[in-house]
């Protein structure tokens, strides 16, 4: 009886118990703790812990911690960091293929953009960057971006020429700005409000909730609905982080990863309209009855410029296509 009592302890004991081989995966967010693309990673490493027993977790590093998302792409690239949550336009450089989702005015909504990235379009821009060291696991949303400004408000194409707007740091995105005439600089996230602030940029753009959960919103009152790109958010793993799991482990992170979009999504909404109304609420004045057409043909130039490999621009008309 006694020896019974022990081996169930034992067991009772093993159940609570990390095991020994239990690795947590380092990943880097440059957005706070209760923004959703982290709650998206928290979410699949909770999924992971428990479908593995305990053996694998994700440990989120927010705000930057562990650098700009070009270093942190760079750190994932060589293996020295296990997985990225990124924006696409920062991989630019790096993988092409996520140039496309990164085209402006090319979703014509977020249901048209959710159908393509979470199609076979979307699995081959996530397949395509594994020759450059990144495995692609998911997308996330991330809204539309827009132009918002310091002193001046943006009412037309002309009122950007000339303005220095911070860009992501991606050469698409300067090409983009240029495009509008601004004078596109381009620079990491966590340096925008301090740019913001002593006048280095006269503006920057992003989606709502970027917009406020950085505060930008109160340096930069004024906000014009360009909505210019729909460029998605995206989580990668490191190849060598890859490699190191079992055939049924990366099944279950892949798993645990397309889970984490859909939840990371229902979040997503009740943010973007909350941000908008915080913005609002503290008087900001929102650009929206001006005439959008010139700025979508200016930045349509870009896709002749830059886009010059037949098969991203096969990729983009099948984008288009789909209904
Ligand atoms: C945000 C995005 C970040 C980062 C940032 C930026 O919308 O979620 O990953 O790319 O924009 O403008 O640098």
């Amino acid at each position: 009886m006694k020896r019974l009592n022990c081996i169930a302890a034992a067991l009772a004991m093993a159940a609570v118990c990390v095991p020994a081989t239990a690795k947590e995966f380092r990943s880097s967010d440059v957005h706070p703790e209760d923004y959703p693309t982290v709650m998206a990673v928290k979410y699949m490493s909770d999924i992971i812990k428990q479908k593995t027993g305990g053996k694998d977790s994700i440990k989120v590093y927010t705000m930057s911690q562990l650098g700009s998302e070009k270093d942190t792409i760079e750190q994932t690239k060589i293996g020295a960091l296990d997985f990225v949550r990124i924006n696409v336009a920062p991989m630019n450089n790096i993988c092409p293929e996520t140039m496309v989702p990164t085209m402006p005015f090319l979703f014509r909504s977020k249901e048209h953009m959710r159908k393509v990235l979470d199609g076979p379009i979307g699995d081959e821009i996530l397949k395509a960057c594994e020759k450059q060291g990144f495995v692609g696991l998911a997308f996330y949303d991330s809204g539309s971006r827009s132009l918002y400004t310091v002193k001046k408000p943006v009412k037309s194409l002309a009122d950007v020429k000339g303005m220095k707007i911070r860009v992501q740091q991606s050469d698409l995105w300067v090409s983009l700005l240029q495009a509008m005439g601004a004078n596109a600089t381009p620079m990491p996230y966590g340096e925008v409000y301090t740019a913001l602030k002593v006048g280095t940029v006269d503006g920057a753009e992003n989606n709502w909730p970027s917009y406020v959960t950085t505060s930008h919103y109160k340096l930069a009152p004024y906000y014009t609905l360009t909505e210019h790109t729909m460029g998605p958010e995206v989580l990668v793993m490191s190849l060598r982080a890859w490699e190191s799991l079992s055939t049924e482990e990366r099944e279950i992170f892949r798993d645990a990863a397309r889970k984490s979009s859909t939840f990371m999504r229902g979040v997503w909404n009740g943010l973007e309209e909350r941000s908008q109304q915080q913005a609002r609420a503290a008087g900001n004045t929102i650009i929206a009855d001006f005439d959008r057409q010139p700025f979508e043909t200016a930045m349509g130039t870009i896709y002749a410029k830059t886009v010059t490999d037949p098969d991203l621009r096969q990729l983009i008309e099948r984008i288009r296509q789909v209904q």
